[in-house]
């Protein structure tokens, strides 16, 4: 492999994907046509072992189905753990699992927790077990997709139960909930589709950065829900040239407060500025070298499809006409941001000039 790198990223349209480079592959997620190109396509990951997390939220820009494809250097072997599918190389592990929400029984339940709780619980404890009987202790990075994310049932909108559980989940299994906690997006799902979960984990503990503009999203007031989200707001894999730097979901609040509610061109520039401050933190905490924001990758999340011009137009005009940009239709944790933006990048991604 090329440049040194650890770890690297395709964005692989699944028409063309019968002639895309495999070798290294740990695993891929595919992510729905829009609706003028269907919701299922062919791909060359049809058939073989490797894992593929199937994620309901549908590509915008009229584009097909997408597979985004992580590689690494040497050889990788398939394997699975209860539900967990994964694929290993030597340093890192991809993993996907998925876990349908049950009918709760009517009448007096045993279980006081809801189905999402329940869903919850079982992937995160099937993730956890995968790490520990492989022996990838470390999770660096891990994005969680659940339908009707913005909805309350029992009491509680399901983005926060999905926090408690998954808080509930990391306790009972030994693992943090704040400080050395993954990089992570949560974002809604196209309705009646699993819990979907897929993860990078490593031998080797990442650095774990945080924001200086934002308020750490594990220490959130009880005003975001009884349980904070577990998750870092990026994480670094690996030193210097080697090194891959992972960005959370990334959105329009500083603080711990949204901000630009209504204007998502305002919202896109302020997770601009957050994405900066993360890059410089990553320089200064993370042992990488400096990068910039034309070094990274991006999955981008609009809310409302109208929305996609402006939010386009700002990133186009921030990180100009080669940037790599997946633009996704997803609900998004809060009903008042209307775009989140991950990343992910590495000294030797920048795009060939
Ligand atoms: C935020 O900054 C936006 O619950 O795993 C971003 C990334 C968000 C990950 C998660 C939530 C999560 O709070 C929401």
């Amino acid at each position: 492999m090329s440049s040194g790198q650890l770890l690297l990223l395709d964005y692989v349209a699944c028409s063309e994907s019968r002639s895309a480079d495999w070798h290294g592959v740990l695993g891929a997620a595919k992510f729905a046509g829009g609706a003028r190109n269907g919701g299922t396509a062919e791909h060359a990951l049809q058939g073989c072992d490797l894992p593929l997390a199937h994620v309901s939220t549908p590509v915008l820009d009229d584009a097909g189905a997408i597979l985004e494809v992580w590689r690494t250097r040497g050889r990788t072997e398939p394997g699975s753990h209860g539900q967990v599918r994964y694929g290993r190389g030597e340093d890192l592990l991809f993993g996907s699992v998925a876990v349908e929400e049950a009918e709760r029984a009517s009448g007096a339940a045993a279980d006081a927790r809801t189905p999402l709780e329940i869903a919850t619980d079982r992937a995160y404890r099937q993730v956890y077990a995968t790490l520990a009987a492989t022996d990838f202790p470390h999770l660096v990075r891990v994005w969680n997709y659940l339908p009707e994310i913005n909805i309350e049932s029992h009491g509680l909108e399901r983005y926060r139960q999905f926090n408690t559980a998954r808080h509930e989940a990391s306790l009972a299994c030994g693992r943090a909930i704040a400080g050395s906690v993954p990089a992570a997006s949560a974002l809604g799902a196209a309705g009646g589709s699993p819990l979907t979960i897929y993860f990078l984990a490593s031998r080797r503990a990442p650095a774990f950065i945080e924001n200086p503009r934002q308020v750490s999203a594990y220490r959130y007031p009880a005003q975001y829900g009884p349980r904070s989200p577990a998750f870092s707001r990026a994480t670094v894999l690996g030193e210097g040239d080697e090194a891959t730097l992972f960005i959370s979901g990334t959105a329009s609040i500083v603080g711990h407060q949204t901000l630009h509610a209504g204007d998502p061109a305002a919202q896109t520039r302020e997770t601009l500025t957050n994405i900066e401050a993360l890059l410089a933190q990553a320089a200064r905490r993370g042992g990488m070298a400096a990068l910039g924001l034309e070094a990274l990758k991006y999955k981008v999340y609009v809310r409302d499809p109208q929305t996609l011009p402006v939010i386009k137009a700002e990133l186009e005009s921030a990180l100009g006409p080669r940037a790599t940009l997946l633009f996704l239709e997803a609900d998004i944790c809060r009903r008042d941001l209307a775009v989140e933006i991950e990343a992910a990048g590495g000294g030797g991604w920048r795009p060939a000039a």
